[in-house]
């Protein structure tokens, strides 16, 4: 067999839209493959320690023929690979074992991210940078500073894997499938998050309507501590499935310019009464990155617990200012 005119090598990397993403750890390649099955994009994984991401990213080229997807995947040290990238994730940083809070790991990590969103927009100014290291609202916040990019181009992860478990555990609670329910946590991405169980629903229904009141204070407690509960049980990291799809389910909307509401960490600019901080908020996900803030009508109650988590953002960032590393 022959073929004529068919392009090659270098040349045929890339056509597809690209995607790095920065840390091959748990969540980062968790990220990469779910992203790689979906077809979303040719993928870079990059990670400092020298040979971690160049094997994984093998692994998975090596399950595409079995699973039938096509996407390249290069595992590198090098920040040259990542040039022109469409959309970036930060999952590089140290993650919590038992006994710490996401608030612990901030020194290590800003330094981390702050090095990381450097090198990045040097080589793909026109990214989207999708942060996931925790404290997100605080590392997020850092890649905003740092990269001087717009807020539509800068957004952190948290409530669409905070909305996912609260879900899941509604799901359980009701025993009804997982696609006939919706649910939103707004505020930070800590212990003061913003369950909300009016907006949550089932086909249409809140579930205020189908459960008990102590049932709904269960599972927003449960959610709250979710991430808590895993790092509990795995005792040497934090999860990483759920945050690995609730990755690849926000580049889809964006990649696909889907224009998605998706609860997401978006930089406020007066929206819910916040102004310079980044909060978890309902937001339109497309094309362009964050495209709007939706603004929800709060009860007083649930306004007010906006801005006791609101209180909790202000003080991380506030430790990220003291370490001048802008
Ligand atoms: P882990 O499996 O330890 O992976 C982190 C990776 O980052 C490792 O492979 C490191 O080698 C790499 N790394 C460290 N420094 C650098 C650097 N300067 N440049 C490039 N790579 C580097 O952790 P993980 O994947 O489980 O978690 C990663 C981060 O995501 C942690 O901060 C977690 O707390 C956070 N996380 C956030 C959520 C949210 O919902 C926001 C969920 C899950 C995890």
């Amino acid at each position: 067999m022959q073929w004529s005119g068919m392009i090659r090598g270098d040349n045929r990397f890339f056509q597809r839209k690209k995607v790095t993403v920065v840390g091959s750890g748990n969540v980062g390649a968790t990220a990469a493959f779910l992203a790689a099955q979906r077809e979303l994009a040719d993928i870079v994984l990059l990670d400092v320690v020298e040979g971690v991401p160049q094997g994984k990213a093998l692994d998975m080229y090596e399950a595409s023929p079995i699973q039938g997807y096509n996407a390249n995947i290069l595992g590198t040290n090098d920040y040259a690979d990542t040039a022109g990238s469409d959309l970036v994730i930060i999952t590089a940083g140290i993650a919590r074992k038992p006994g710490m809070s996401r608030d612990d790991l901030l020194v290590t990590n800003v330094n981390i991210v702050a090095d990381v969103t450097r090198k990045i927009v040097e080589l793909s100014p026109d990214a989207i940078l999708l942060v996931v290291t925790n404290p997100l609202d605080a590392m997020v916040y850092t890649a905003k500073r740092v990269s001087g990019f717009p807020r539509s181009r800068v957004i952190g992860m948290a409530g669409v894997l905070d909305s996912g478990r609260m879900r899941s555990f509604i799901a359980q609670a009701l025993d009804v499938s997982i696609e006939d329910i919706s649910a939103f946590v707004l505020g930070g991405h800590g212990d003061t998050m913003v369950p909300l169980p009016r907006y949550s629903t089932v086909a249409g229904v809140s579930i205020t309507e189908l459960m008990s009141e102590a049932e709904v204070a269960a599972i927003c407690q449960r959610t709250a501590q979710g991430g808590a509960e895993i790092v509990q049980l795995l005792k040497t990291g934090s999860a990483f499935y759920a945050p690995g799809a609730a990755v690849v389910e926000m580049a889809d909307a964006i990649l696909n310019d889907k224009n998605r509401v998706l609860p997401c960490a978006a930089y406020l600019e007066g929206e819910y009464g916040v102004n310079g901080y980044f909060m978890g908020v309902p937001c339109k996900l497309g094309g362009g990155g964050m495209e709007g803030v939706v603004e929800l009508d709060l009860l007083p109650s649930e306004m007010e617990a906006m801005h006791r988590s609101l209180e909790s953002v202000k003080a991380l960032v506030a430790q990220v200012d003291a370490l001048g590393v802008f």
